[in-house]
């Protein structure tokens, strides 16, 4: 099932998600139904809070070399850590619930990440490169932090601007 994504400036998105402690159906058939989400929305990333629910999971299905979206990549995430980040890197970010808005944002080059899998079990993996930059624009989700919360102040206030147009266009 295709769940609505709730977008900027919905104050939903402020909240911070709580851990998960269930690892049954429900959740099995909500994460799928974020994986469809996400897939028929170009997205590679989502995070639970974007489909109103503020719960600690996250998806991702990054794309291989030839910019496919495999089964195989997808990730789910829930109850994440990260450990060992290192270096730092700029990548022009987009976020589903902040559409027709891509800036460049630092994060770091390389973590460990910790989490659980669908089925409560501990899973360790580490990440560079894209699948780095992209879990840490999801966990910040969890936060109830979005990427623009990251621009400088003058390009937040373009942004408003921006997007304050790109809101009436939609009206
Ligand atoms: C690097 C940077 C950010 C992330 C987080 C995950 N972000 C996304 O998956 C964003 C997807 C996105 C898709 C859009 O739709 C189309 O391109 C058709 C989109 O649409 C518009 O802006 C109109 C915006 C964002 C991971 C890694
Ligand atoms: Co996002």
């Amino acid at each position: 099932m295709i769940l609505p994504i709730i977008t900027y400036p919905n104050k939903q998105l402020k909240v911070r998600s709580t851990q998960v402690t269930s690892f049954d159906q429900l959740l099995h058939r909500f994460l799928d139904d974020m994986y469809e989400t996400m897939m028929s929305s170009n997205g590679i990333g989502l995070a639970a809070i974007q489909v109103a629910n503020p719960i600690r999971v996250l998806i991702l299905c990054i794309p291989d070399g030839e910019g496919n979206q495999t089964l195989e990549n997808r990730l789910e995430v829930i109850n994440p850590s990260i450990s060992n980040p290192s270096g730092n890197t700029l990548y022009q970010e987009g976020c589903l619930s902040v559409p027709g808005f891509y800036e460049d944002i630092e994060r770091y080059e390389a973590l460990t990440l910790h989490y659980q899998n669908r089925h409560g079990e501990h899973c360790t993996l580490e990440a560079d490169e894209l699948l780095a930059i992209a879990i840490q624009h999801e966990m910040d989700h969890l936060e109830g932090k979005l990427f623009i919360e990251k621009l400088t102040y003058n390009r937040r206030k373009k942004f408003e601007k921006e997007y304050k147009k790109v809101l009436k266009e939609k009206k």
